[in-house]
């Protein structure tokens, strides 16, 4: 009983391990592309921001502006201004120049920086051309970012594919993968008991340790699970316990005892407890 299952489970494992593996691939291509393209996405931008400076450049200088910053200095009468009032003046001016930068940012510098001369503050840091962007600049700084933010992503996904079936249970036997996760309760004596396989186990909500290693008997090639690390004992150790696998159709928690304060032992009967009934899978990890 319970072998039938067991070829399920590596049956399923196996076609788990191969759709992620798909997976894998998929991402690791997308990744690949986008770090190639990423050198000229760069360059572009650095293009782009130069032919900016240059616009921005001109348009300071050009006559146009000159007078009409002359022009604005003379209305304003900035030096006369108390620091409420100039907080109005910028608003104004946002509305009126729709600046790019945020009004109440500038405002707050403005407050926070008696040092400077007001007048400089605002046309060196707010007034157009100072704002002035262009729009192939701004689109070139969108992609650099788009990308850098993709390929984030793109190395987290496939570092947290990898790290999921980059076990030595499931590198030896894919049958684990199948169940590693899946969580069974059972209760014995006073509690109730969650297992989850390869992950950790739970006493009513307290935490009898993770997952650290397998080991097999030799003799009956029986396995035991480990787990360690558990929730901290008044006046012992660490809780841990220790996992027999039965052979059996079900997965269950058949008994669990605590042979010394927080040390706990526990028998569960899973497919996974019976003898693979052919060869092992032999995998190969894929790698960043
Ligand atoms: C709880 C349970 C017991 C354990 C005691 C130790 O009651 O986790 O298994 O023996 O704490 O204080």
């Amino acid at each position: 009983m319970g072998i039938n299952e067991r070829r399920k489970y590596e049956q399923e494992g196996k076609a788990m391990y191969e759709t992620l593996q798909s997976e894998l691939t998929q991402l690791q291509t997308e990744l690949d592309g986008l770090k190639s393209e990423l050198p000229s996405i760069k360059e572009n931008k650095e293009n782009m921001e130069k032919l900016e400076e240059e616009e921005k450049r001109d348009l300071l200088n050009s006559p146009e502006w000159s007078e009409k910053h002359n022009e604005l200095l003379k209305k304003l009468k900035i030096s006369e201004m108390t620091v409420e009032q100039l907080q109005e003046v910028i608003i104004e001016l946002g509305k009126k120049y729709s600046a790019s930068k945020d009004i109440q940012e500038i405002s707050n510098k403005i407050l926070n920086d008696n040092q400077s001369n007001v007048e400089d503050i605002i046309f060196d840091n707010y007034l157009p051309p100072n704002t002035y962007t262009k729009p192939e600049a701004n689109e070139a700084r969108n992609k650099l970012t788009e990308a850098e933010k993709r390929i984030n992503e793109l190395e987290t996904q496939i570092k947290t594919k990898n790290d999921n079936i980059n076990s030595k249970e499931i590198m030896e036997d894919v049958a684990w993968y199948y169940i590693k996760g899946k969580c069974f309760d059972g209760r014995s004596g006073k509690y109730n008991y969650k297992h989850c396989l390869l992950q950790s186990i739970q006493q009513d909500g307290t935490n009898l340790g993770s997952f650290d290693h397998m080991e097999e008997i030799d003799s009956s090639k029986k396995k035991i699970l480990y787990y360690k690390n558990g929730s901290n004992c008044w006046n012992g150790p660490n809780r841990s316990c220790k996992v027999t696998l039965e052979c059996g159709a079900e997965n269950r928690v058949i008994d669990v005892s605590e042979p010394s304060t927080c040390v706990y032992e526990m028998k569960f009967q899973s497919p996974l407890g019976c003898n693979p009934g052919k060869p092992v899978y032999f995998l190969f990890i894929f790698y960043l």
